[in-house]
């Protein structure tokens, strides 16, 4: 990494957080750590090529940082206070959006000091972006921590380009409607050109709720607000909504399962949980979200009723640590984990515990491996705008062996089709799926991972960034 004096960017990524994270050691310095992620790995190449910026936070409170230079990105840090992290990210991005957005699976908390932080912060970003891009720049501002940029941006620079994505899901209208600052939201939004959702019912959502909030109110500075399927016009301005469903770098997983270290570590892995016929696998942020308890009821009533055995079933839950300080998820990890303690109380026998559960986070090869070790993959959010761990089970299958369980409320679950599709809701049908998914014949099982495999590999993350940015200016990135 190295510093120097930024020049305006023609391609800008304003994110929450950096591509790299600033961590402190014990000894009180301080280092760079790099996050790597499939956003970041997929708008690399647009960042090379456009004399490319991100701007975002580095992770740590209170932490000014100049601007500087990574691998041929130039990486500018947006300082947030302790008290700002608190309620701008812990409070509004994390305890009042992420759970509306997600159905409200988890009781949102409306708050009006977290509201004016997440206000406050989203003029920092938008400022910071300002003074980052070049004249006629290419701006893409990524997810709900961030929805007042796109108009914010454009009051101070209207010759950008702006695009905004949201990682998550659009909630139903009537869900939106309980949030006191739903017209501000919307508005935020409208700065854009571009604004996209992983699914079509998301930016139909967002369509009607432009209309119905700011099209019958005139006084407000957004007279004209005219929609139409895709577009809604703001004055003369046409501001484009649309689906483009976010994928993995499936290829380059897909080698990564197949190098040997990978294929011999899954070997391995089969034979520290003493060879079981079957081992069943769960990989999430701990997340209430993430429908992990279902399937731990699931697999608690499959032990109890005699359906699965434990002498021949094994399962690992990877649990990546996540979002710790918000209440909500330090409840949910003492359910589960008492979860996991009763079935192993119940069911386990000294050296063989039926649940593997790791609270911690694995480099990718480990992941690959993980993967590969499965029989049966369980991804059952109760909620989820993607879900990459599904994309990522199938890229790591090219021997075709495996079986997916798939919530219907994954975003995902409109492309992968032959997955055992299931209602997280009803824990009967889980448990059937799991039990079918468990004994599935080899040759249907190698039927539908093959035709997963299809979608995964033909679909991947740089081919949803080109037709975003496709959609957003054409002329104006090359990849
Ligand atoms: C949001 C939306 C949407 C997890 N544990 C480890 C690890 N991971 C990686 C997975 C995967 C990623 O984290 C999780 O991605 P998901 O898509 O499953 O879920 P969210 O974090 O909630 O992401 C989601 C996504 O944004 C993209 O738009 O799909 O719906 O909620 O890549 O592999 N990676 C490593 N070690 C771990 O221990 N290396």
């Amino acid at each position: 990494m190295s510093s120097g004096n930024p020049s305006g960017a023609d391609f800008v990524v304003v994110a929450n957080r950096l591509p790299v994270d600033l961590e402190r050691l014990s000894d009180g310095s301080q280092r760079w750590k790099h996050s790597p992620g499939g956003l970041v790995s997929a708008l690399v190449p647009f960042l090379r090529n456009n004399s490319g910026a991100w701007v975002g936070w580095p992770g740590l409170a209170d932490s000014a940082v100049e601007p500087f230079e990574d691998e041929g990105i130039w990486l500018h840090a947006v300082e947030l206070s302790a008290a700002e992290v608190r309620d701008y990210y812990e409070g509004f991005s994390n305890a009042t959006l992420w759970p509306l957005y997600h159905d409200v699976v988890a009781p949102p908390v409306f708050d009006r000091g977290w509201w004016d932080s997440y206000v406050k912060v989203n003029h920092r970003f938008a400022e910071a972006c300002a003074k980052v891009a070049a004249q006629d720049a290419i701006v893409w501002v990524q997810d709900y921590q961030l929805q007042l940029v796109p108009a914010m941006l454009r009051e101070q620079r209207p010759d950008l380009r702006i695009g905004f994505f949201l990682h998550i899901p659009f909630p139903p209208t009537e869900l939106f409607m309980q949030l006191p600052w739903r017209a501000e939201i919307i508005r935020g939004l409208l700065g854009a050109d571009l604004v996209g959702f992983h699914r079509p019912g998301g930016a139909q959502n967002y369509l009607w709720l432009a209309r119905r909030l700011l099209g019958l109110d005139p006084s407000r500075g957004n007279v004209g607000v005219r929609t139409r399927p895709g577009i809604v016009q703001v004055g003369d301005r046409p501001v484009r909504v649309g689906a483009f469903p976010i994928s993995i770098d499936s290829v380059n997983l897909d080698s990564v399962a197949r190098s040997r270290p990978v294929v011999q570590r899954s070997q391995q892995i089969r034979t520290d949980l003493g060879n079981p016929k079957k081992v069943v696998l769960g990989v999430d942020r701990l997340d209430y979200t993430k429908g992990i308890d279902i399937r731990l009821y699931a697999l608690q009533e499959l032990l109890a009723e005699g359906r699965v055995d434990p002498d021949e079933v094994v399962m690992i839950q990877l649990a990546t640590p996540s979002r710790e300080r918000v209440e909500h998820y330090q409840k949910m990890r003492s359910d589960i984990e008492r979860m996991v303690s009763r079935i192993n109380g119940e069911f386990a026998r000294v050296g063989r515990p039926v649940v593997h559960y790791l609270h911690q986070s694995v480099d990718r090869a480990e992941l690959a491996a993980f993967y590969s070790a499965a029989d049966v993959m369980l991804v059952t959010p109760l909620r989820d705008g993607m879900n990459l761990v599904c994309k990522e089970y199938v890229a790591c299958r090219h021997d075709l062996g495996g079986t997916l369980v798939l919530s219907e409320f994954a975003g995902a679950a409109s492309e992968l089709t032959s997955a055992f599709l299931v209602n997280p809701h009803d824990l009967d049908g889980v448990k059937n799926a799991m039990e079918a998914a468990l004994s599935v014949d080899p040759a249907e099982g190698r039927r539908r991972m093959r035709a997963l495999r299809r979608q995964v590999l033909t679909h991947d993350v740089d081919r949803w960034a080109r037709s975003f940015l496709d959609a957003l200016g054409p002329e104006q990135t090359q990849p």
